[in-house]
């Protein structure tokens, strides 16, 4: 029942359903018999980078030791999910280096702004909007989307299990 390690990398912007999607497709693997884990703001920036703040050079510090935290979890022979908003380019294609040989796939949430900002399910949009937040992505720091994702996931006009399902298609292959 081998499987080979992949990383499933998620960016989109905060409040995309990028975690709400990660998590319905690690419960899918899960179901599968696949071992994985799942990197996210949760468990990544109130622990090890608890230290970082969301300017853009502790975002790239940010993005730095999440690849290579991944790097560990895919030596341990993981399907690695991870869930940044991870909104430059540039570091999404250091971490692409940094796990080099193994299978990555880009997964691009895309809603857009002003979906993000009507959910606004942790009130930060509205902190922003207030001047109480400063670099917040979307309104006042940027967001620059994948030109070529593997995957798009248009969340206003698809469900939660049509992208799972297409994500599952997608990566299946791969393992
Ligand atoms: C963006 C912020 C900010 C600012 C706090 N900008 O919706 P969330 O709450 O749960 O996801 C966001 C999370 C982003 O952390 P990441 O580590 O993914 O960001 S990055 O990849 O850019 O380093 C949001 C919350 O933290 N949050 N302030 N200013 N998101």
């Amino acid at each position: 029942n081998g499987h080979k390690p992949l990383l499933i990398w998620f960016t989109g912007l905060s409040g995309s359903g990028k975690s709400t999607i990660a998590n319905a497709v690690e419960t899918k693997l899960f179901q599968e018999g696949i071992k994985t884990y799942c990197l996210d703001g949760d468990n990544i920036r109130k622990g090890i980078n608890s230290d970082l703040t969301f300017s853009p050079a502790d975002r790239n510090e940010n993005m730095r030791r999440i690849g290579e935290i991944a790097n560990l979890m895919l030596d341990a022979g993981l399907v690695t999910l991870a869930a940044f908003v991870s909104p430059y380019k540039k570091d999404r294609l250091k971490i692409k280096n940094i796990v080099k040989d193994v299978n990555f796939v880009e997964v691009y949430i895309n809603t857009s702004i002003e979906e993000c900002e009507n959910r606004d399910v942790k009130g930060l949009y509205k902190k922003a909007r207030a001047g109480e937040i400063k670099n917040m992505t979307g309104i006042s720091a940027p967001y620059e989307a994948p030109d070529y994702p593997d995957i798009e996931i248009l969340t206003e006009f698809e469900t939660v299990d049509e992208a799972v399902v297409r994500i599952i298609d997608y990566i299946m292959p791969k393992l």
